[in-house]
Parts: structure tokens; C-alpha cells; sequence
């Protein structure tokens, strides 16, 4: 039986990726940090076999003991600050966690590994937002990195370094540059969930209007249990490398607020969408459109659920919830 360790477990990725590890047979070990994370019932209920272990990824010493109990085969470092938004707030906290979290992982694996660099293979979690002003459309794995926010600074550095040890010291580490990926499990501050959410309440007369920033920015919006698959094929190569996880198609702000409203039986949506200086960025991201050839090729990945699709199962979600929320 392999094992796994993920950090990040109470996020979006952590719970879909601790399924796909559990319905192939795997030990599963997740890493939750504070003294008492509200998150944790959430991951009880949803993945109960997943055995937890206390840590921070800004604590090594935590993540060496999280290791000696693990005794993972698999590391999927997919703890992180991920709102863009906030890192400008919180950018040195952002460093830490984002970046140097992704070193001290690493450097937890090695030392773990100890001469045995072969027991152990790494997984980091890059992102499109490394590529920020975009210097190639679609954008591929040789892309020039340009990020754009606190955030995308802090993967840039873990990128490398992951590519780095694999570098210096042979490990197999390797980077997926997912970009963005959505479900109903997405937490409520990113721009699909708000927008989902708010269209339920709106059908459902508990909400008149959307505040939103940029509605022209366009995103690669996947969904993320495809997503996980990709990041578990890259950890079964004989080799580590670095790929693009994408559907290789983009939409703006706009066509997500179509699709959504129209999925409630609304077509013109513009009395009840404005927008809000608050949630405009000081630096944007304009355009996000990945070539996920290479994993196509070398991993046998493609993405299974479209643009859509993955709207409407969002929307279906909310629309559930919100009614058993308001008690109907
Ligand atoms: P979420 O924001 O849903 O989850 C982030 C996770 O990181 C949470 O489990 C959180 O735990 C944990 N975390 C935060 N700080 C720490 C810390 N100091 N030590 C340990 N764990 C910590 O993100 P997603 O699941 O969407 O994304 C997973 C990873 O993939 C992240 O690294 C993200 O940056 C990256 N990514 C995501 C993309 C996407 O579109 N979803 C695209 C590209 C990359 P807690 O409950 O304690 O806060
Ligand atoms: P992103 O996702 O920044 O791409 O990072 P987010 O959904 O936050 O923003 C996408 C785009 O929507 C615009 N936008 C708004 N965004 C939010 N959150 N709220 C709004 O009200 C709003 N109005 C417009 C944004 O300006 C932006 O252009 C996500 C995260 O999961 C990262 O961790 C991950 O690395 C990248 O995707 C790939």
C-alpha cells in the first residue's frame, strides 16, 4: 500500500485529491495546522479515512515529525495563501507560507529521504499566475515568467526551487502549473463561487446584486477533480518534469455571469451586477490561456469537464445549498 502525505488538506484540491489517493488503495496522511482549524470537521466528513497529522508549512520541525509518521512514498505540497487578492494585504505572510513553505517542504522530503533519494517523490503546486503579463499566448511550460502579485512572486520562488532540487540533488520533484480549476467545493472568495453563489440567492429573491471587480479579465477555468488526476500522473513518471494543466480554451468575467444567469432563467443580468472598486487589483492579470499539450502527450491527461458544464454543476450546487440554508 502506498502513502501519501498531503499538505493543504482542508482546501479545494487537498479533499479531491485525498479521494482520488484513497480509491486507488493509498495510505493518506493530511497536515492541518492551528490549534483548532474549523476545517477540520469539514475533512472528517468528507474523507474520514484521511489520518491527520498536526503542522505548519512555515514550521519545520513540525513537517519533519509530520514525516517520521507518515513515511510517505508521495508529498504533495499543496499548502498555500492562494488568494491573489489578499496577498497584496498580507504580502510578507504570503512569502512565507507561499514561498518559503514550498523550501521547507522540500527540504523536510530530503531530509526524510535521507541516501534513499529514490524513496520519495514531490509534488508542488504552481500556478498560472506566474505567468501574469503574459509573454506567449497560450501559454506553455518554456513560457517567460512575469508574475503579477505577491502571490505569483511567492510560487515563482517555489517553482524553482522545486526544480532546483531536482536540480542540485536529484529528487524526483516535480511542478504542475495548473491553471485555474473550480468546483463546488471552491472556497467563496474566488471569482466563480462568488458569482454562483450570488446567482442562487439572486433566483431564489435572498439577494438583489453582485458587487465585482474586473469583468474583463479572462481565465483557463477547469475543474479541479480533472486537475488532481494530472498531479497524481506526474508523481508515476520515471521521470519528474514541470507541466501545464489546462483546457487550452478562456473566458472572461462576462461569460461566466452569461452562463450562470442563464442557467436560472435570467439572459440579461446588468441590473444586478456592479462593480466595485474594492475588488480591483492593483496589478491584473488580463489574459490566462495554457497549452496543456505536453501533459496530454506525456501524461495521457486531458480535461473532462467543460466551461459549461462546470458552471451549471456549480450553480446546482449553490442553488441546493442555499435553499437548505434558507430552510426551503
Ligand atoms: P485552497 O485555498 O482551497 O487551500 C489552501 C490550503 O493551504 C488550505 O488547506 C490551507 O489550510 C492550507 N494552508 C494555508 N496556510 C498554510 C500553512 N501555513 N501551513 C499548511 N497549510 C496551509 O487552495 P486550492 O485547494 O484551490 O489550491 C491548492 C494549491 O494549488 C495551492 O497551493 C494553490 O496556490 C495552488 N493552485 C491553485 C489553483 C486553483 O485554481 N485552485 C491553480 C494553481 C495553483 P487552512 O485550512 O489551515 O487555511
Ligand atoms: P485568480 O482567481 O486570481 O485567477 O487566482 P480569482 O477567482 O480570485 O480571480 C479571477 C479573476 O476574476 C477577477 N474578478 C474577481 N475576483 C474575485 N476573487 N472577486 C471579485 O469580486 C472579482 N471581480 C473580478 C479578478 O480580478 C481576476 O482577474 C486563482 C487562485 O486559485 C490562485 O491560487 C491560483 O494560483 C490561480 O487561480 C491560478
Amino acid at each position: 500500500m502506498k502513502r501519501a502525505l498531503i499538505t493543504g488538506i482542508t482546501g479545494q484540491d487537498g479533499l479531491y485529491l485525498s479521494e482520488l489517493l484513497l480509491s486507488k488503495g493509498y495510505e493518506v496522511y493530511g497536515l492541518i495546522r492551528g490549534q483548532n482549524n474549523p476545517k477540520i470537521d469539514l475533512v472528517k466528513r468528507t474523507v474520514p479515512d484521511v489520518k491527520l497529522l498536526t503542522g505548519d508549512i512555515t514550521d519545520l520541525a513540525s513537517l519533519i515529525r509530520a514525516f517520521g509518521v507518515a513515511q510517505p512514498d508521495e508529498v504533495y505540497n499543496l499548502g498555500a495563501i492562494s488568494f491573489v487578492a489578499y496577498s497584496w494585504e498580507n504580502a510578507s505572510i504570503t512569502a512565507d507560507v507561499t514561498g518559503q513553505g514550498v523550501l521547507n517542504v522540500l527540504e523536510a522530503t530530503r531530509l526524510y529521504a535521507g541516501d534513499d533519494l529514490a524513496k520519495v517523490r514531490f509534488y508542488q503546486a504552481s500556478s498560472s499566475e506566474m505567468f501574469g503579463k503574459v509573454q506567449d499566448v497560450p501559454q506553455r511550460e518554456s513560457t517567460l515568467l512575469w508574475p503579477r502579485s505577491p502571490y505569483g512572486v511567492a510560487k515563482v520562488f517555489g517553482h524553482y526551487m522545486t526544480i532546483n532540487y531536482r536540480e542540485s540533488y536529484g529528487m524526483h520533484a516535480s511542478s504542475g502549473i495548473l491553471f485555474n480549476h473550480e468546483s463546488p467545493r471552491r472556497g467563496p472568495e474566488f471569482v466563480t463561487r462568488k458569482v454562483t453563489q450570488a446567482v442562487a440567492r439572486i433566483s431564489l429573491g435572498l439577494q438583489d446584486q453582485i458587487a465585482l471587480g474586473n469583468l474583463d479579465a479572462k481565465r483557463d477555468w477547469g475543474f479541479a477533480g480533472d486537475y488532481v488526476e494530472a498531479m497524481w500522473l506526474m508523481l508515476q513518471q520515471d521521470e519528474a518534469d514541470d507541466y501545464v494543466v489546462a483546457t487550452g480554451e478562456t473566458h472572461s468575467i462576462r461569460e461566466l455571469l452569461d452562463v450562470a444567469f442563464r442557467h436560472v432563467g435570467i439572459d440579461d443580468w446588468a441590473d444586478k451586477v456592479f462593480q466595485d472598486p474594492r475588488f480591483f487589483r492593483p496589478a491584473e492579470v488580463d489574459l490566462l490561456i495554457g497549452d496543456p499539450s505536453k501533459a496530454r502527450e506525456k501524461l495521457g491527461w486531458t480535461p473532462k469537464v467543460g466551461f459549461e458544464d462546470l458552471v451549471r454543476m456549480m450553480v446546482d450546487n449553490d442553488l441546493a445549498e442555499q435553499k437548505q440554508l434558507a430552510g426551503r
